[in-house]
């Protein structure tokens, strides 16, 4: 594998407040793209990329230490939302909270931004609003659209917000969960934001919190796509730039542990701020260490015992002549085995229930992609669960490896056996 300079530029100021009083305080190492799963008939050099965090001391926000070319990141994009019942169950609850809460009617338009195969929007639809979703993968925004989810194949910005405007009208609620955290230019993403939505709309940001990144050691989703990792302190910042105000904040378990941020115009005063509720996250992070360096030059030291601790275990399995296999070729799976190096002498396959995954290699160390049926056909004795934040889905619908004595081992956020 060799490292690709060329599709990538290095930061040297924070996204956010463009300070260049930055500290590295993760170094995972060259890392292959985790979404670029190998071709077995038509494998070419893969390339790898420095995995780094850097800390910005002035606004707090974690950031890539490069950012990579989205054009390579999303040109054929095999993730798809739907594969999870837990994922769509939970965009279901946010659809429901967001009809409710904010008096959402039939003619209201409701657009989803990255919104991947539909997944979010079909939920929004149950309820009768007008449903619009943008995506750049042109293989999902196809399936989507297929699937009677409208979907534009383009990238979220100034000159695709107008286009929508003039065809569709403004925006009632504009919905951007796990896509704020892969934009490079935040500016242009919030400036086009502004320009759909309507004066008395709502926009909501759905990303991986950072404070349960740093307290369950979720190392292995920092990945090329992820260029920020947020705290609400830097999130609040980059959005007064924009005349935008959080009237309200959720915690949610989805994805290891995520915030759901509920946006206003500054000048729509009809919807009142939860100061408690915005001010009570602020002073949790504060009080945890979340604003100060020192807490992540702590953090390697928790990522490299996950690491010792996942390949003693494997090499004392393999040594006892047991089968371990993996459930979900995650992004976070890619991370996690590539930076321990694990392989197919350690992990068999992995199963996952993607069939655009199935029949691929996984990034990098190229352990075959496999469905479910191989519980049955070729039954391993230990499941490793590298889709660990849908564990209890995955435990759940693999009963009868589970009833006929095999055994799953969860590697974060310490690495055990159940
Ligand atoms: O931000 C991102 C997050 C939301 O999703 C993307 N940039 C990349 C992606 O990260 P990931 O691949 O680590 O996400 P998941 O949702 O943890 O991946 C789960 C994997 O496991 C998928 O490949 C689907 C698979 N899976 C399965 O095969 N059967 C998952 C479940 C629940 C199942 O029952």
């Amino acid at each position: 594998m060799s490292s690709a300079q060329q599709n990538y530029r290095r930061v040297t100021a924070c996204r956010i407040c463009e300070s260049t009083n930055l500290r590295r305080f993760l170094d995972l190492g060259e890392i292959p793209l985790v979404n670029r799963y190998v071709d077995p008939t038509d494998r070419e050099e893969e390339e790898t990329y420095p995995l780094e965090l850097l800390y910005c001391l002035e606004c707090s926000l974690s950031q890539l230490s490069i950012v990579v070319d989205p054009g390579i990141l999303y040109q054929n994009y095999l993730y798809r939302s739907s594969i999870s019942r837990t994922f769509t169950a939970h965009c279901y609850d946010i659809a429901q909270h967001a009809v409710d809460r904010f008096k959402l009617k039939q003619t209201d338009l409701v657009l989803d931004i990255a919104s991947n195969d539909g997944c979010a929007l079909r939920e929004f639809g149950k309820f009768g609003l007008r449903i619009m979703g943008i995506d750049p993968a042109e293989n999902l925004a196809q399936i989507a659209t297929d699937l009677g989810t409208p979907t534009i194949p383009a990238f979220w910005n100034v000159e695709s917000a107008t286009r929508i405007l003039e065809n569709h009208g403004e925006a009632s609620f504009i919905n951007a969960m796990n896509v704020f955290a892969h934009v490079d230019n935040l500016d242009q993403f919030l400036i086009a934001v502004n320009v759909l939505l309507k004066e008395t709309g709502v926009f909501v940001i759905e990303v991986p919190y950072l404070l349960s990144f740093v307290n369950q050691t979720e190392f292995d989703t920092t990945y090329h796509e992820h260029l920020s990792y947020f705290l609400v302190k830097p999130l609040i910042k980059q959005l007064e730039k924009h005349n935008l105000t959080v009237f309200d904040i959720k915690q949610h378990t989805i994805h290891g542990g995520s915030i759901r941020v509920y946006v206003r115009k500054a000048a729509n005063k009809s919807i009142p701020v939860d100061s408690q509720a915005v001010q009570s996250l602020l002073q949790l992070e504060k009080e945890v260490g979340l604003h100060d360096l020192a807490t992540y030059l702590n953090f390697s030291k928790h990522v490299m015992k996950v690491k010792t601790d996942v390949l003693d275990l494997l090499q004392k399995l393999n040594s006892q002549g047991k089968v371990v296999a993996a459930y979900g070729a995650s992004a976070k799976g890619s991370v996690l085995s590539n930076y321990c190096g694990i392989n197919n002498n350690l992990v068999r396959y992995v199963i996952d229930d993607t069939p655009e995954k199935q029949g691929h290699l996984t990034p990098g160390n190229n352990i075959e992609i496999v469905p479910a049926n191989y519980l049955q056909t070729q039954r391993p004795d230990y499941l490793l669960i590298f889709a660990w934040n849908f564990a209890k889905e995955i435990m759940e619908k693999t009963q009868e490896f589970r009833n006929t004595g095999g055994r799953y081992i969860i590697p974060i956020p310490n690495v055990r056996v159940i």
